[in-house]
């Protein structure tokens, strides 16, 4: 759960961390796990099968649905909770991969605004190694006009930026490996390239939505996660029992394709994810 302190962070400034989820032990055997799944199922686990990934691997669909998180996003969006993705971000040691500055309400089509991003830490996170940077306190102004970049590093679809925000405006989420953070569909935020010798890793599950909210640009699946879904907007999707069947597989291409078409809708071209 998160304490009133807490919360009252996420209301002022649109995003609160570091939570404190898993223990170093649990995050250690995630770690361990996802990377086993990378050497042996490389192609399904780059790339764009990045995204949503927790359809198609236990240990993520496990994280996704633990209730020590569920109990945090609860406190922010209400008791009827739904999944309606996740995506894997890796930045390699020494590479310029960075996401610019962005909200994203912007371009996900979820509306009204009753959701939440998590994004934990499978590895630690710092400056050095380009964790996440929020414009505080920036949720509470309208959306944004974004420009799309399609910048070569960009690790965003379509490389969307908000102009003419500086570093110094915003504020580093630093955090241990298996602590997350929570940030606000309109919060402008991004993170820069990888200088350091180690890999940087997040889940981010992307995101948690309340029942009442509707996808208006265009299809989604959810899993259930808690409480009703009592406005049945979203067809729903099953869980994984066993690393990459062949089922899961075809389905989370299919739900892939669509979010796509979400990320894409009015650019004039698609990008590599
Ligand atoms: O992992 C990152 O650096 C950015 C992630 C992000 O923009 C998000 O989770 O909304």
């Amino acid at each position: 759960m998160l304490n009133d302190a807490q919360k009252q962070h996420y209301d002022d400034h649109g995003f609160v961390a570091p939570i404190d989820i898993f223990t170093n032990a649990e995050i250690t055997a995630i770690r361990a796990e996802i990377e086993a799944a990378e050497k042996k199922w490389h192609d399904e686990l780059a790339g764009a099968g990045r995204n949503n990934a927790h359809y198609v691997l236990p240990v993520l669909d496990a994280i996704t649905h633990d209730s020590r998180i569920l109990d945090a996003v609860e406190c922010l969006i209400g008791r009827d909770i739904l999944v309606c993705g996740t995506t894997l971000f890796i930045k390699p040691p020494h590479t310029d991969g960075y996401v610019s500055w962005h909200q994203d309400a912007r371009y996900i089509g979820l509306e009204p605004h009753n959701w939440v991003t998590v994004w934990l830490a499978i590895d630690d996170v710092d400056e050095q190694n380009g964790c996440m940077r929020m414009v505080s306190g920036s949720h509470k102004a309208p959306l944004q006009d974004h420009i799309d970049t399609f910048g070569e590093d960009n690790i965003l679809t379509r490389g969307q930026t908000v102009p003419d925000i500086k570093i110094e405006d915003s504020v580093p989420v630093i955090m241990k490996a298996g602590q997350l953070s929570l940030h606000h569909p309109r919060i402008v935020h991004g993170s820069g390239p990888n200088h350091s010798d180690k890999r940087r890793m997040g889940f981010a599950i992307q995101s948690y939505i309340g029942a009442d909210v509707d996808q208006v640009i265009g299809k989604i699946w959810v899993q259930h996660a808690r409480g009703d879904d009592t406005y049945h907007y979203h067809q729903h999707a099953g869980r994984p029992i066993k690393a990459m069947q062949a089922d899961d597989l075809a389905f989370r291409h299919q739900a892939n394709e669509c979010l796509s078409d979400i990320f894409y809708a009015g650019a004039d071209r698609k990008g590599k994810f």
